[in-house]
């Protein structure tokens, strides 16, 4: 039912509610295709990122031409970095709207995971939602799996929209991130659903480190900015929602929030829930969760299910298109905390590429948050590599997150607001405040190099931290000497 050049939509989000048995034999299919000499590939359109037997299987089968909107699978990077996949890196509210306006070409299939099937073509999801009601839709075949491992009594977990196309959208009525404003199932035609896989598998997603001294340092010095903004009226009582990415910082800084005494219970729009919400759930530290998905891991994720009806109650998973909207995250006032690669000076992020060419793993939902957000916020340690890399750089080697939507660094060492300042003050901030002391001074001298000017680049010089690693291994011992 799959062809060679065709395209095909994948449910999830993140490895959570992504089909694991369809994916693993297209790519039995496609070696043997190659091993017969004939072409097989097709393009992969997802949530976000996916699992081992999705992304890692199809690609170690040579098995995918195209690839957007997100990954984070080790030998899908290495294809793409060898040139050998393109890959388009999007906005992760923007896949439902592209697809469907046709940006990325017709949807051949839809694969997609479901706890249950209802009379009439009900599809009740899993753990996560991603794209999936908008694939449905588009595509001319759907393929379910229908996975046993999830409870068909997560029926009602799910709110299911889909806004109309210009020139007849309306406004989204979420104002409050519990609004439900959707179906608990996605319904398509029945007669489109081309074949169902039974299967008992559980998802894919990754587990964390235990939290460092770095990542709990980091972790308090978001809380504590936080408390303290709470205190002095910045952020209106009670708190606003959080939106959190992923990632072991992400989980750390998340855990600090919970247990800070200066932060109230507060809720979430955001797009993945990680294990320390899980437990901030439990604890009713979080008192309600807008999500895209759960991406825990198996064991937190059977918490959720052994307990459906104190969750259900207190969760709501999305379509991306919903989770991220930009109108939504904008009129509830999220504080938006992801990660940075690297920061500059200036307050630009890039949180995809490193030195500039290689990608990690993608904008992700970052940019939808960042831009929106009423307070917007990155982490990052302030080194990288035991240290032979600054985070801190005069000029950011990739920009995902302009200056302009970045309000708030947070490093262990500490947080820079950079809000109603210029870009002088803005470089001192972030130097005195978030640098690692090894790379102040450097730094520092910087801005000395040239006087005059809004922003205090000297073009010359801008990469002379990234070419001085390159050369050496080791950004210690750089200098702006012979850069002017
Ligand atoms: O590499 O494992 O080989 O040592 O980058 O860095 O510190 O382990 O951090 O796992 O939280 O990932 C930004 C990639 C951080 C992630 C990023 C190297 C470092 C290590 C990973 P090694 P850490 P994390 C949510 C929203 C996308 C945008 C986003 C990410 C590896 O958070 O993909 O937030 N974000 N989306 O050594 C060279 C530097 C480096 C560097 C770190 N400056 N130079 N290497 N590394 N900084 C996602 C969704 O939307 C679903």
């Amino acid at each position: 039912m799959i062809h060679n050049g065709q395209t095909v939509g994948f449910s999830g989000f993140t490895p959570a509610g992504a089909p694991k048995a369809v994916p693993l034999a297209i790519a039995e299919r496609a070696i043997a295709a190659h091993y017969a000499g004939q072409e097989f590939q097709i393009g992969v359109l997802t949530g976000a990122s996916t699992g081992p037997s999705l992304d890692g299987a199809l690609s170690k089968a040579q098995a995918i031409k195209f690839r957007t909107p997100y990954q984070t699978n080790a030998d899908l990077r290495d294809r793409i970095n060898a040139g050998e996949t393109r890959f388009f890196d999007l906005h992760l509210s923007l896949m439902p709207q592209v697809t469907r306006y046709g940006f990325l070409g017709p949807v051949d299939v839809a694969v997609v995971e479901a706890a249950d099937l209802t009379a009439g073509g009900g599809i009740v999801l899993t753990s996560g939602v991603g794209a999936a009601p908008t694939f449905c839709n588009m595509a001319g075949k759907v393929i379910v799996e229908l996975n046993r491992h999830h409870p068909a009594t997560i029926l009602g977990m799910h709110d299911i929209y889909e806004p109309a196309d210009p020139p007849y959208r309306k406004q989204i009525p979420i104002y409050k991130p519990s609004d439900r404003i959707g179906s608990p199932i996605v319904t398509i035609d029945p007669a489109k659903i081309v074949g169902v896989v039974e299967t008992d598998l559980e998802d894919e997603a990754r587990g964390f480190s235990e939290v460092s001294p770095l990542t709990e340092s980091l972790g308090y010095n978001v809380a504590e900015f936080l408390a303290a903004q709470l205190a002095d009226g910045m952020i209106p009582k009670p708190f606003l929602p959080i939106q959190s990415g992923v990632g072991d910082i992400a989980n750390s800084v998340l855990g600090a929030l919970g247990s800070h005494p200066g932060i109230p219970p507060f809720e979430m729009y955001t797009e993945v829930i990680q294990d320390s919400v899980v437990d901030l759930i439990e604890q009713e530290r979080v008192t309600f969760v807008s999500s895209c998905s759960f991406t825990v891991t198996p064991p937190a994720l059977k918490r959720v299910y052994d307990n459906l009806k104190w969750f259900r109650a207190r969760v709501v998973l999305r379509p991306q298109e919903i989770s991220n909207s930009p109108e939504v995250i904008r009129r509830l006032g999220v504080i938006s905390i992801n990660t940075a690669i690297e920061v500059d000076i200036f307050g630009n992020v890039n949180s995809t590429h490193v030195m500039g060419r290689k990608l990690m793993n993608g904008i992700g939902g970052s940019g939808d948050f960042t831009r929106n957000a009423y307070l917007s916020i990155f982490t990052c340690p302030s080194v990288a590599k035991g240290g032979k890399i600054s985070t801190i750089v005069p000029l950011v080697s990739h920009v995902d997150h302009s200056e302009h939507s970045v309000q708030i660094i947070a490093t262990e060492f500490g947080v820079a607001d950079l809000r109603g300042k210029s870009p002088f003050e803005r470089a001192n901030e972030i130097i005195d405040r978030c640098a690692h002391p090894e790379y102040r001074e450097l730094l520092r001298s910087y801005l000395t190099i040239v006087k005059g000017g809004h922003t205090p680049h000297t073009l010359s010089a801008a990469f002379r931290m990234h070419e001085h690693f390159q050369k050496t291994g080791d950004m210690h011992g750089c200098s702006w000497d012979t850069a002017v």
